[in-house]
């Protein structure tokens, strides 16, 4: 059976598969009641989800700004007065007692975040449809298209969904093997409360209202939506607030949304007269005009980066069954499909301009949804964004960018009332009010690195680029992040260490503090300051800043407490050595330094990296879906790429057969459980991990290439400073080919499996040093403390191949195998 699969793997790669022809996730069942087998489409301002339900056609539409509530703030200024208490109780070792105050004076009494809330459903009926034969739907991730097909009495029916981007309408094509065979009804619905549904004449379905109010905030966002529909041939006719089709030859149904929404300050926009300009210029166009310009849009994002990992006979399967097949079969294109299917999503839920994709991305169709389909910013907000620069759809950061200037605006007020400090901070929990005060449970909505973590994707963003005029555009944030630790950092008594108290580890609770979360100086609070500082150190000095302030950061970075290795080998997640190794709690925030930060290396840190390497196996693989997505990117920075791929196995399970993890639904959508769409960015972040990485002061190709994917090829990933991996392409192993740009010069420094030469046959020069490209400058790490009872063995690590490379702009260097 083995030598079978080897030679169908063979013959099929050797084909030369075009891998853009497998990107189809496709089912022989429409999805009935399930929400989850539903498929996505979008274009980052409307979202919808197709059921591909034949007699009654349900498509749940969502526009990005619909929330609940309106303006508003939710500070606790009761937290200035008992911020001594509590910290003194703290640095007491009265954790409990410090968070029994803290709940009633810091966490806040106003909103806990407004929720993100569905438009409606566009419903389709075609009575007489009932017995149907050669069902299939799919979604085309090439070409961002959703298709229904199937046949009634000998004719075939089809149905083609698009979230335009370029022209902001959904637009349903329905067409039929013969002409005058397309008769049906069509209405919308709505669960929201506040909302009326009529049509004006046989022209438009309307459905407009208002949000709800929730805690204490009223419901202010009004929306409106309107449904047309163009025939060829046939009539239409308006009937009960439906419209009706009869004996046409095709129609297109074109649905338009729009609210006042114009920023999360202000809601004077005109939502009616926005919905009719989107559909009046949408409708003005067929169906094949909208899709040219659709494709168009959407392919100058999706055809950057192309990923070959091989093929097998799975390929020929339905989704669904391959999803259940995937972890006992071989089935690598599956993970090809999974990962581009995550840019997919990122390109369909977040578009410069508009808003990031929330907890579900923009596919919500619940008036309450799960943590209200907001933004927790203690992990799942920034994990949706983890791909979007390497994966090449940096354009598509910009609205988390946004949200996070804006975070900056409203988490001033913040850190100056509740804490009493200057710059801006944000606690575990954002919406589309931006609110910065803190939510939920006081053991979560305490945390304060909101500002910390999120500032450093404005970081990121220009790290890969190298723009040093964005650079100047966000100096003042990141000072800012920066500056609010400078006036909230306290002495620690014991130690005299600087640190951060209240702190926590987001969402733990060990039993050893009493079951409470507060603590001072917690590991992930050291790493994020440690981050926020030595940005603002970094970004002066490419920008000629030379200032008191930064003096500051240097002394005050010194002074912040070394990563921690306790007595079971782990990097200690609190101060103290009180790690339970049983615990498999699903946060690992103490490794936020392995990833998505940098200050633990297997290259550079050794024993922090093994330290990790035990805090990973003590907590264990299986966990909620984002959890097992955060994984594939740990164990690929930890170089073990087998690893990864065990996670990528449970990421690709089928809900509810992962020991009581997450999983992946019908759809792809990734499995908290709940649907949470943050696992899927996850896994598509860790999936380049493993073949790129260009972190370590170097760009590290084929890190963590697990045994299953011996031969390949990934086109288009970009790397820090200005580069592009244009071509990647590896047999058994070893680099064949390699394609890299440079787009703003400097020291390429590479580290490789195997050693390459030029065209001309060439060795390119050992890498000697620090790479003096200031895109990969590393601040150092300070030594770890290691407890007396820890035994810290070092791994072998694989040998490895360095060069250095001088570049200028516009370089395109080709090295092969030798
Ligand atoms: C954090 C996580 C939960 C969930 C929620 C949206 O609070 O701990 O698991 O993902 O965010």
């Amino acid at each position: 059976m083995k030598k079978f699969f080897t030679i169908l793997f063979v013959s099929l790669t050797s084909m030369g598969y075009a891998q853009n022809d497998q990107l189809k996730l496709w089912y022989k069942q429409p999805a009935g009641e399930v929400w989850t087998d539903a498929l996505p489409i979008g274009n980052g301002r409307l979202g919808a989800m197709v059921y591909g339900n034949v007699e009654q056609e349900i498509i749940r539409l969502n526009e990005h700004t619909v929330w609940s509530g309106g303006p508003n703030r939710n500070d606790n200024p009761d937290a200035l007065d008992a911020l001594p208490e509590i910290r003194k109780l703290i640095f007491e070792g009265k954790q409990k007692e410090a968070e029994l105050l803290a709940a009633k004076t810091i966490q806040s009494k106003k909103s806990h975040g407004q929720k993100f809330q569905p438009v409606g459903d566009l419903i389709i009926d075609f009575s007489g449809h009932a017995e149907f034969t050669d069902y299939r739907r799919e979604l085309d991730i090439e070409q961002a298209i959703s298709r229904v097909s199937y046949v009634v009495d000998g004719v075939t029916y089809t149905r083609e969904a698009i979230a335009s981007l370029a022209d902001q309408v959904i637009a349903v094509r329905l067409t039929a093997s013969e002409p005058g065979k397309i008769s049906f009804s069509s209405s919308l619905t709505t669960p929201q409360p506040n909302a009326t549904i009529g049509s004006n004449g046989d022209k438009n379905l309307i459905l407009s209202g208002t949000t709800t109010d929730h805690e204490g905030v009223s419901g202010q966002v009004k929306f409106t939506a309107l449904a047309r529909i163009k025939t060829k041939g046939g009539a239409i006719a308006a009937k009960d607030n439906a419209l009706v089709v009869s004996g046409a030859d095709e129609a297109t149904v074109y649905i338009s949304i729009a609210t006042n929404f114009v920023n999360y300050k202000d809601l004077s926009g005109d939502d009616a007269a926005r919905a009719e300009a989107f559909l009046e210029k949408g409708a003005a166009r067929s169906f094949p005009d909208l899709m040219k310009d659709h494709l168009a849009e959407y392919q100058n994002y999706f055809n950057r980066v192309s990923l070959d990992l091989g093929h097998s006979e799975a390929d020929q399967l339905p989704t669904d069954v391959r999803l259940k097949n995937f972890r006992t079969g071989n089935d690598p294109q599956l993970v090809t499909l999974y990962y581009q299917y995550g840019r997919y999503l990122l390109i369909s839920s977040s578009q410069p301009g508009g808003q990031p994709a929330n907890l579900q991305g923009i596919w919500n169709h619940e008036m309450s949804p799960p943590w209200d389909s907001k933004y927790t910013i203690n992990i799942n907000a920034q994990m949706n964004y983890w791909p979007a620069e390497k994966a090449n759809l940096a354009e598509l950061h910009e609205p988390f960018l946004n949200m996070v200037r804006e975070m900056a605006e409203a988490g001033e007020e913040t850190a100056k009332v509740m804490y009493g400090a200057r710059g801006w901070m944000a606690h575990h929990n954002t919406d589309i009010w931006r609110i910065t005060g803190p939510v939920d449970a006081i053991f979560w909505g305490i945390w304060s690195g909101g500002g910390a973590w999120t500032s450093q994707h404005l970081w990121e963003h220009f790290l890969y680029s190298g723009d040093r005029d964005y650079l100047e555009s966000i100096y003042p944030i990141l000072k800012g992040a920066a500056t609010f630790y400078v006036d909230f950092l306290v002495e620690h008594p014991d130690n005299k260490w600087l640190v951060v108290n209240p702190g926590t580890s987001p969402e733990n609770a060990p039993q050893a503090h009493g079951g409470s979360s507060l603590d001072a100086g917690t590991t992930m609070d050291n790493q994020l300051v440690f981050d926020a500082f030595s940005t603002v150190i970094h970004a002066a000095k490419l920008l000629d800043i030379k200032d008191a302030f930064t003096d500051t950061l240097q002394m005050m970075r010194d002074r912040l407490p070394p990563m921690h290795i306790g007595k079971h080998g782990q990097i200690q997640e609190w101060l103290e050595d009180i790690d339970d190794p049983n615990d498999h709690h699903r946060h690992i925030s103490h490794l936020y330094g392995l990833f998505p930060s940098n200050q633990i290396s297997p290259y550079r840190t050794p024993e922090l990296a093994f330290a990790s390497e035990n805090t990973l196996i003590q907590r264990g693989d299986v966990s909620t879906g984002w959890s097992m997505g955060w994984k594939v990117n740990w164990w690929a920075r930890m170089l073990d790429g087998n690893h990864a791929y065990r996670l990528i196995q449970n990421q690709l399970s089928p809900v509810g057969t992962n020991q009581g993890g997450g999983g992946s639904y019908n759809n792809l959508f990734d499995a908290h459980p709940p649907f949470q769409i943050d696992g899927n960015f996850g896994c598509t972040s860790g999936i380049t991990e493993m073949l790129v990485q260009s972190v370590n002061g170097e760009i590290h190709l084929l890190p963590a290439l697990p045994d299953v994917w011996a031969s390949g090829s990934i086109t288009g990933i970009r790397a820090r400073g200005g580069f592009e991996v244009v071509e990647l392409k590896w047999e058994n192993g070893k680099i064949e080919k390699l394609v890299i740009k440079s787009t703003i010069g400097g020291n390429l420094r590479l580290r490789l499996p195997n050693g390459l030469k030029a065209a001309n046959g060439e060795s390119p020069e050992t890498a000697r040093g620090e790479n003096p490209n200031p895109f990969y400058f590393i601040p150092q790490t300070p030594d770890p403390r290691i407890s007396e009872e820890a035994v810290v063995k070092i791994p072998e690590l694989r040998d490895t191949v360095m060069y250095d490379l001088s570049t200028s702009a516009g370089d395109l260097i080709t090295l092969l195998g030798k």
